[in-house]
């Protein structure tokens, strides 16, 4: 190893231990409150909003010491968090991985430190399972599926290609990559349906908008765009109106989530489907926080459920819906 590597880790391991034998006496925030440690993607859509807010007000209730992190959508800066809570001794870990893979070092940090990780909201691609606890979070290629399955009923009995556009998800992501696979696996079977262009928007109406301006340069003919959000939805649904066209009837319109917004573009008629995706995880991953702190067993995957929402149902659900 060269000298200058060499000096390097060295520094590093010191300032490593140094910094475990400072923080070592302050597990618990010293008021015999759990303390966790919640790393969030960020905040680039509607859906990420009312989870933020449902894991802050649920850590109130709990009366849990809530340390929260907003990653930018930037993996670097999840671990940097998660390093952080590490540092600090935190009782319990929580995070939501901003993509699937590349977890397994900082993970491997919390294992020998001791501190349980609870995964919220998106899963890893990690073989190593003895490095979190439990996931708590949505089925997505259940989610894709659905939207798929929709399709497929719309179009039954009718011939002639259906053009579809997708706009897919954060590049990496748990829901992109499950939205996407659970989408073309039900529509497989029909070779009618085409998936004629498919890039990430990122989650954010900003670069739905973008992309589906590209994509109304680029395709001639538009019969479905599919989108894996609904805020990548309404930026599209923006572009779709300065093209000249209209949302819902000269392109169909799936979304996924069930924010109030979208209920209100399905009201409008702009939106045809939206299936839903709950974010309100606040209550159940304090739960499974308390529980993971004490040792206690807990499954290693609690689901969430969900349901599909058409235009008929929108109007009537609009009042009662929740984010
Ligand atoms: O669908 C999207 C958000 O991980 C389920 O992330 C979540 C997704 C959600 O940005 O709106």
């Amino acid at each position: 190893m060269p000298k200058k590597v060499v000096s390097a880790v060295a520094a590093g391991l010191l300032a490593a231990s140094f910094l475990t034998a400072c923080s070592a006496d302050s597990t618990g925030g010293g008021d015999g409150r759990l303390v966790l440690g919640f790393a969030q993607v960020g905040a680039e859509s509607g859906w990420r909003t009312a989870n933020t807010k449902s894991v802050r007000e649920s850590a109130e209730e709990a009366k849990v010491t809530l340390k929260f992190s907003d990653a930018q959508q930037k993996q670097e800066n999840q671990i940097k968090a998660i390093r952080s809570f590490i540092q600090q001794r935190v009782d319990v870990i929580a995070f939501s991985p901003v993509v699937e893979s590349g977890w397994d070092t900082v993970l491997k940090e919390a294992k020998n430190a001791k501190i349980p990780v609870v995964l919220t909201d998106r899963a890893i691609d990690s073989k190593d399972t003895s490095l979190y606890t439990t996931f708590l979070g949505s089925d997505f290629v259940e989610e894709g599926k659905k939207a798929g399955d929709w399709l497929t009923k719309e179009y039954e009995g009718k011939d002639g290609t259906v053009n579809i556009v997708e706009l897919q998800g954060t590049t990496g992501s748990a829901p992109a990559n499950d939205r996407r696979a659970g989408f073309a696996q039900a529509v497989k079977g029909d070779p009618k349906f085409k998936v004629v262009a498919s890039q990430t928007g990122d989650f954010t109406r900003a670069k739905g908008k973008e992309v589906m301006q590209a994509f109304l340069k680029s395709q001639p003919d538009i019969d479905v765009l599919y989108a894996h959000n609904d805020d990548m939805a309404l930026g599209a649904i923006q572009a779709i109106e300065e093209a000249g066209k209209k949302p819902g009837t000269d392109i169909k319109i799936i979304s996924v989530d069930g924010i109030k917004d979208a209920f209100q573009a399905m009201a409008d008629g702009k939106i045809n489907v939206v299936v839903e995706c709950n974010p309100l995880l606040g209550d159940q991953l304090m739960d499974l926080a308390k529980k993971v702190s004490k040792g206690e067993s807990v499954p290693a995957r609690v689901k969430v459920d969900e349901g599909v929402f058409t235009q008929e149902q929108a109007a009537a659900a609009l009042p009662d819906r929740k984010y």
